[in-house]
């Protein structure tokens, strides 16, 4: 958007200046392209169409801009979808039920054994939000946890895919109803030392279809040094293993932060409760006392649903589909032009396709690993058989030593037994 002000700078820079204009609204002469040196910078500057307004006082009605981004917006309104994710019992769904401020009854929580999607509609004025949040069972309580990304990965590739397949579509089905996942909320054993070796394996697989907005659970175990330090550990992790993750370089506007330099700590509460001063809050208790939930002194609850609602909404959207979507959409589309005849494949089969390759992919790195282990060990035996050889061969030589000993032992005591024997004979026969 052009404001007067900038005018006045382009007229600057092109070398116009305001004596030149005679009619209230004139439109500079436009050069035919063959008549100009297009390669010529300030050549190509004199194509540019200048309107020139002689009464800056009055506004052109580009600042009618807000008012229809926000008409459209109260028309459409803005859907944002987000999933949670992250290891067993470490408080995901009491978070999206004190997200939504669903029950409050202080019953323990069952344990999620499969996709819970909790749908929101929520309404500013006349804008309307439409909140869609994907609770997930939580990973890592397998044996083998190798697989336990393949859920989740097909979940995102199966929204992106739907949103692909839709737009290709000769008569695409309109509106259009965004399903992809704008967010995924990552919820991080709070160990207070590092991110462990499975959420790292599993960020790493699904990082290329979701914003990763790393969260530390269950923040009430750790004091504030050990939080502080444990944010600043998990960016170190995630930037080590180049796992990308949702992040905009810290900007402030208007006082309010918009950057999003460190993990949220988050305390989830099931419990509506009295604070000291007899308000009606949500929280924890504890022998020691209370912590309420939406007090940003005792945990970041509060800043990361004004993170997610209200600053950086638009972010999480435009960046999925700038990016992410944008990504695996040139991805199908270079596969379709590839294929002969343009051949089209069904989202069902593209999710087959891309699973099959991703278990090749595990496959050919665990049978690495198994044959880097039997090489090792292949190793190590050869060298262990080479040692006990030499050794073998010293006690040989030692053994053959002793007895070439004992022989020659042997003969000089049968020498002397024998000269002692002739001694004798000789002195009786004296
Ligand atoms: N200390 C503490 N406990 C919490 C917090 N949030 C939830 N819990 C407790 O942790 C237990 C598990 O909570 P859930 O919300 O069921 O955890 P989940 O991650 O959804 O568990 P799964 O669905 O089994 O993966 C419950 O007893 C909660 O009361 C928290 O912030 N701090
Ligand atoms: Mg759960």
């Amino acid at each position: 958007m052009t404001s007067v002000n900038d005018q006045t700078q382009i007229e600057q820079e092109t070398g116009n200046t305001e004596g030149e204009s005679k009619d209230s609204v004139k439109q500079e002469k436009e050069m035919k392209p063959e008549e100009s040196n297009a390669n010529s910078p300030t050549e190509l500057s004199k194509l540019t169409k200048i309107v020139k307004h002689s009464k800056p006082e009055q506004p052109l009605g580009f600042d009618g801009f807000k008012k229809q981004y926000y008409r459209y917006a109260s028309k459409f309104g803005t859907t944002l979808n987000l999933l949670v994710v992250g290891g067993s019992s470490l408080g995901k769904t009491t978070f999206v039920n004190s997200l939504i401020q669903g029950s409050l009854t202080g019953k323990k929580t069952a344990k999620t054994s499969d996709f819970m999607q909790h749908r929101l509609r929520m309404t500013d004025g006349d804008i309307n939000f439409n909140l869609t949040i994907l609770d997930t069972p939580g990973f890592g309580e397998k044996c083998d946890n190798s697989n336990c990304w393949k859920p989740l990965a097909n979940i995102l590739v199966q929204r992106l895919n739907a949103y692909f397949e839709n737009e290709i579509k000769a008569c695409r089905q309109l509106p259009i109803v965004d399903t992809r996942i704008h967010g995924c909320l990552f919820f991080i054993n709070p160990t207070g030392h590092m991110l462990d070796p499975l959420e790292l394996y599993v960020m790493k697989r699904i990082d290329r279809f979701v914003n990763i907005i790393p969260v530390i659970a269950k923040a009430d175990m750790l004091t504030p040094e050990e939080c502080a330090r444990f944010k600043r550990n998990i960016i170190k992790d995630l930037q080590h293993e180049h796992i990308q993750f949702f992040h905009e370089p810290g900007k402030s506007i208007e006082g309010i932060n918009y950057g999003m330099p460190e993990p949220f700590a988050l305390i989830g509460a099931t419990k509506g409760m009295q604070s000291d001063s007899k308000n009606a809050i949500r929280g924890r208790e504890y022998p020691w006392g209370v912590i309420n939930i939406d007090d940003p002194q005792h945990s970041d609850f509060c800043a990361f649903r004004n993170f997610l609602l209200y600053t950086h909404a638009e972010a999480l959207i435009e960046k999925t589909h700038k990016v992410i979507y944008d990504a695996l959409r040139t991805e199908r589309l270079n596969k379709l032009k590839s294929q002969p005849n343009g051949f089209y494949t069904s989202s069902k089969k593209l999710v087959e396709e891309y699973m099959k390759a991703e278990l090749g992919r595990v496959e050919r790195s665990l049978r690495q690993t198994v044959q880097d282990k039997l090489q090792e060990k292949e190793n190590l035996l050869a060298y262990t058989e080479k040692q006990l050889e030499a050794k073998h061969k010293e006690y040989e030589e030692s053994l053959i030593n002793r007895c070439n000993e004992l022989k020659s032992q042997k003969q000089s005591l049968e020498n002397l037994v024998r000269s002692d024997k002739t001694k004798k004979h000789s002195i009786f026969f004296k």
